[in-house]
């Protein structure tokens, strides 16, 4: 007798473990004269963060800031894998991101702007001015809005200082923030505000994006009428304004709802707000990501815990000193921006530079003009924007006079080709660079090289960081050794600081999608039981550095954000002549991934264009223009398994002109050439056929869908 079917599939998941073979990069040393004003220089460090030192170690973190009480305990298992961070400490957040700096620094910039209309003035905001700033917008909220010590406030704002102005507003009174980034729809801020019960929506009217004013008030009403569908009325929409006193949005003032902010403000100027002592335990944001369900997941980050985090890994690994001038060229709607343009080198005093628009606006040159004029030693990006900037201004950086020390990339695997043009055009050679892997749930990086003391190579983000035990695990929880070339899950063997607290509202999912995998004892609170599953395939070197290869479980990292499948697919089935969606990655030059939808029509609907260009609205307005799909695939059916499950891994194959794998086990195994057929013939006519895919990219689409 054969094998049956599901011993099949069981063959299928062990063949995403395959070998994955790549040429081993070489290493890349530092200069001397980064060694020698780096912030960790004295290997010791490495030693102080061991594992024999843990949890213990993480206190050098917490010393990094001002407590109004130390911590009676350091690591809290008693409930896991709820862990618990410097239990019985208090602190504020504001106050260790702006007041503390004040004595020695007030004159200092906190936050350099960049509008992105060139010739429109660049912005500094001194230490001394964002007290004034965060003070008299959190008297407004608290007087005004009368939100309270836990509250959640939605923000749904773009690039503007007026956004980390509103988040150490709330810091300073203990009020959760939920930032939505700013180029998310309507609806989807409406499900993170009905998700998160927020009664405030904070907006602006508008801001500049590839040298258009957009009109961004008009997505707070679709925003509101979403979040009433689920039940949530919000009581006030405040609107700050790009240009204070002028209003540029089509959308209508809510009398009693919408006020605007620089209105309002005239009654609290110069007003102070004595800042709210919480405890390190209470939560400071929420910061949503995708998932392989629908509903969004509200991370739910600490006070203590991750501030500490934030401070140890920007001192650490962004090599952040007080003087230097730093530029992270991320949203502040992501949670890079979150922990690496706010809260981490605020805490650290330094200068952080904020930019409203796009890298390429209005040519290739700007981010290099930006970091002439300025100064900026520290600029820290995603391999997204890198292939961009060398595709259109491969040779931009050598007209520009400035000199990076440090380099950083987050977001996506970094391609060696792609880091090396990144190491020696954009960092003439001279910069480090550091490639760090981590996630919305993290607070903070995960893996990384110590620049002054770990040697970078191309295509790893190196090991765990300081105080962080990664583990490559195999489907069934044996470990897949370092230097055997196999690919397996990737895992924090411990907890951390900077991790997230519980997803808002599910903590059953918590458990479940982070740490039911490989928890060896539920009963257990030994934090050794319950390993961290992050979700990404990974292989380690023997020289113990990471290659993260991607999601394994249904999401899509397009440009660096993560799209989880079943949002685009809940998304495309709004349009009513849709049957069944399925959403697949395929390789894309400068996002990294794009996303292709497969759609099969209602019995008696005639494919059309239309259907085609509804799908592409539906997505935009459920969330938003990055999620567009490259193609829209109309089809006479998906291929599915004989349980009627819908096989990605299969269109991913067709769409990428990959191996599509096994497909006896297909209920409708005739499918598959027809679709590969029509998908490939369209693509060949369109000029869109991939390069050659690596090996990783291979195993990468083999393994997509393998959650389901
Ligand atoms: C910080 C951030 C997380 C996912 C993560 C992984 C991918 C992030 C990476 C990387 C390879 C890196 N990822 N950094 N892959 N190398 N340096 O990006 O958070 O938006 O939650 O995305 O991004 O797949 O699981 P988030």
């Amino acid at each position: 007798m054969g094998p049956s079917a599901t011993d099949r599939e069981d063959t299928e998941v062990a063949e995403s473990q395959i070998a994955v073979h790549w040429r081993e990069e070489d290493y890349y040393y530092p200069p001397a004269s980064f060694v020698e004003q780096a912030n960790a220089s004295d290997p010791a460090i490495l030693e102080r963060f061991g594992e024999e030192n843990f949890p213990e170690c993480f206190e050098e973190y917490a010393e990094l800031l001002n407590w109004d009480k130390r911590w009676d305990v350091i690591l809290d298992t008693s409930n896991p894998p709820f862990w618990k961070w410097f239990v019985g400490g208090r602190l504020n957040a504001s106050v260790n991101c702006v007041d503390r700096h004040l004595e020695t620094s007030a004159d200092k910039a906190a936050i350099v702007w960049v509008p992105e209309p060139e010739d429109q003035e660049t912005k500094t905001m001194t230490y001394q001015e964002l007290h004034d700033r965060v003070n008299e917008f959190a008297a407004l909220l608290q007087d005004f809005c009368r939100v309270k010590t836990g509250d959640r406030v939605t923000f749904h704002l773009p690039m503007l200082p007026e956004l980390p102005v509103s988040m150490l507003a709330c810091a300073r009174l203990g009020v959760i923030h939920s930032e939505v980034f700013g180029g998310f729809s309507g609806a989807a801020c409406g499900e993170r505000i009905a998700d998160s019960q927020s009664r405030i929506l904070v907006t602006m009217d508008a801001y500049y994006r590839n040298g258009e004013l957009i009109d961004h008030k008009a997505k707070a009403d679709e925003a509101l009428a979403r979040a009433q569908e689920q039940g949530i009325e919000v009581d006030n929409v405040l609107v700050w304004r790009r240009y204070a006193g002028e209003y540029h949005s089509e959308s209508p003032m809510v009398e009693g709802r919408d006020f605007f902010v620089d209105e309002l403000l005239a009654q609290y100027r110069g007003k102070k707000v004595e800042p709210v002592s919480m405890p390190a335990e209470a939560p400071l944001f929420l910061m949503y990501t995708s998932g392989t369900t629908g509903r969004p997941k509200g991370c739910q980050h600490s006070t203590g815990g991750y501030l500490s985090y934030v401070a140890g890994t920007s001192k650490y690994y962004q090599d952040i000193h007080p003087d230097d001038v730093y530029w992270c060229f991320a949203d502040i709607g992501w949670i890079t921006g979150h922990s690496y343009i706010v809260y981490g080198p605020l805490a650290l005093g330094t200068t952080t530079v904020m930019y409203e628009g796009v890298p390429t606006y209005p040519d290739a040159g700007r981010p290099w003009r930006i970091a002439e004029k300025l100064g900026v030693d520290i600029f820290h990006t995603a391999p997204t924007t890198i292939r961009m900037l060398r595709k259109l201004g491969p040779d931009e950086p050598g007209k520009y006079d400035y000199k990076f020390k440090h380099m950083t990339t987050v977001g996506e695997p970094i391609e060696p080709d792609v880091w090396r043009w990144y190491h020696e055009v954009v960092g003439k050679g001279d910069a480090v660079v550091v490639d760090t892997w981590w996630q919305t749930e993290n607070g903070g990086f995960l893996g990384s090289t110590l620049p002054a003391l770990q040697p970078m190579k191309p295509g790893s983000c190196g090991p765990g960081v300081l105080g962080i035990f990664p583990v490559v695990y195999d489907e069934d929880g044996e470990v897949v050794p370092a230097g055997s070339g196999r690919a397996g899950n990737i895992c924090i063997r411990n907890p951390w600081p900077g991790i997230f607290q519980t997803i808002w509202g599910q903590p059953e999912r918590f458990v479940e999608t982070y740490y039911a995998k490989y928890c060896r004892d539920e009963s257990s609170n030994d934090w050794r039981d319950w390993p961290y599953f992050a979700g990404d395939g990974a292989v380690e070197a023997a020289d113990g550095y990471f290659r993260i290869l991607g999601r394994v479980d249904d999401v899509i990292n397009v440009a660096g954000h993560r799209l989880g499948t079943k949002e685009l697919e809940s998304a495309t089935i709004t349009v009513s002549d849709i049957a069944e969606a399925a959403a697949v990655p395929v390789v894309d030059e400068l996002r990294g991934r794009a996303v292709e939808m497969y759609v099969s029509l209602k019995p008696g609907i005639e494919p059309s264009p239309e259907i085609a260009k509804a799908v592409t609205k539906a997505i935009e307005t459920e969330i938003g223009k990055i999620a567009r799909p490259k193609n829209v695939w109309i089809v006479a059916d998906m291929p599915k398994t004989r349980s009627g499950k819908i096989m990605r891994r299969v269109i991913a194959g067709i769409s990428n002109f990959a191996d599509v794998g096994d497909t006896t086990t297909l209920a409708n195994p005739e499918i598959v050439d027809e679709i590969r057929r029509y998908v490939q013939n369209e693509k060949m006519n369109r000029g869109e056929v991939p390069r050659e895919l690596s090996a990783q990219e291979k195993e990468e689409i083999a393994a997509f869908g393998r959650a389901e």
